[in-house]
């Protein structure tokens, strides 16, 4: 089955009791048994619930793994990750990524005895380095948030599986539709399905796609035992988001792919980061393991200049000020002061997180709308 077609039918079947074409909502904490242990197959939904199941079977297939698991966040998936590590073991992770996961990675983590190392992997030589007996897991995100920087996900995989280390891929940005991390190598993909996966801003939700069954047991069991699960009125929303993924992120590209050469040619900016641009550091490795570039752009005003970035996010009309990103409206962000302000200063400004650094999550709307939204707000 191509993608186009698995977005609408990955591992779905129609509902045994009725033939509904959609799989319900079974909003049910618990299921009847005739004798202990005698149920059909769900016991209680913090284990299993039939539409978080369809779900976590519509993840696997879009990613091309064997095992989906839905959490009620993605940041309780990456926690689920981590909980696969123990007390003295290390961890290497990209150093310019969402600041929810540097937070839970230093003011969590760090904290049950396990130490984490932050690096520019864009550079993936740079990688091996850091590399020792303790090492359990590497942890990139690509496109990474908010610098856009692109990481060689095959490469990485190589010196992971040379190393015997799980290698886990943060996809959020780039969703299954532009790259596919598993087939590339990868041992565990992650999703805030909270944003393109979902697709409407309605919904908090994340997801862990892997194929190895052992592995797949070993999280399995983490979600069951620590039960950050989502309920069955979001596993819907979703559901019914992904069906439309690949046209979105079709059209979330195409209008990125116009703002970002808007924002090049304009004079009062200073710099753009979007992996399509020829200028992008990385643009030849993401042209070779992403289908397009994504619909996330950040920039720079000329003087790098923060009150120049706060008017601009203010100014916007079309463009709403707002945490998060994906969904089919539009939204701006301001990462120093929102998204990334719980990595240090000094540490978010070394991988270019600078305070005039606004990030846009280009939307589906009219293209013509957005650029003139920015046009005014720009000045
Ligand atoms: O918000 P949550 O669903 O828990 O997902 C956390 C997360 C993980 N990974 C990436 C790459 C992310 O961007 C996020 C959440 N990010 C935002 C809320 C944001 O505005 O960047």
């Amino acid at each position: 089955m191509k993608f186009n077609t698995k977005t609408i039918h990955g591992g779905q079947k129609h509902d045994t009791a009725y033939g509904a074409i959609v799989p319900p909502i079974y909003q049910t904490s618990t299921y009847a048994q005739s004798t202990p242990g005698g149920h059909k197959g769900y016991e209680y939904s913090r284990t299993h619930n039939p539409t978080r199941n369809a779900l976590e079977k519509a993840f696997a297939s879009i990613e091309n793994g064997n095992y989906g698991l839905a959490f009620g966040s993605g940041l309780a998936a990456i926690d689920a990750v981590i909980k696969l590590l123990k007390p003295g073991d290390e961890v290497i992770s990209t150093n310019d990524l969402y600041g929810g996961s540097y937070r839970l990675f230093t003011s969590i983590f760090e904290g049950f005895g396990i130490k984490f190392h932050f690096i520019g992997m864009e550079n993936s030589s740079k990688v091996e380095h850091f590399v020792n007996e303790n090492t359990k897991l590497i942890w990139a995100e690509t496109p990474t948030n908010p610098m856009m920087n692109i990481i060689d996900i095959r490469t990485l995989a190589a010196i992971a599986k040379k190393h015997n280390i799980l290698f886990g891929v943060d996809n959020t940005f780039a969703t299954p539709y532009l790259q596919q991390p598993l087939d590339l190598g990868a041992d565990i993909v992650m999703h805030s399905a909270t944003k393109y996966l979902g697709g409407h801003s309605d919904v908090v939700m994340g997801a862990l796609i892997v194929k190895d069954k052992d592995l797949a047991d070993r999280l399995y069991f983490i979600q069951n035992a620590s039960g950050a699960v989502c309920g069955p009125q979001d596993s819907f929303l979703v559901l019914r988001g992904i069906k439309t993924l690949h046209i979105r992120m079709q059209r979330h590209c195409e209008n990125a792919k116009k703002i970002a050469e808007y924002l090049v040619d304009h004079p009062k900016i200073e710099k753009v980061y979007w992996p399509g641009l020829e200028s992008h550091p990385n643009h030849e490795i993401a042209k070779e393991q992403m289908k397009d570039y994504g619909g996330m752009i950040s920039f720079v005003t000329r003087g790098n200049n923060y009150d120049d970035a706060i008017r601009i996010v203010e100014n916007m009309k079309l463009f709403t000020l707002a945490e998060s990103l994906g969904g089919v409206e539009s939204l701006s962000g301001h990462p120093a002061s929102m998204t990334h302000a719980s990595i240090p200063k000094e540490e978010r400004e070394k991988t270019g997180v600078v305070d005039a650094l606004i990030r846009l999550s280009v939307g589906i709307e009219d293209v013509d709308d957005l650029i003139a939204d920015l046009e005014q707000a720009i000045g």
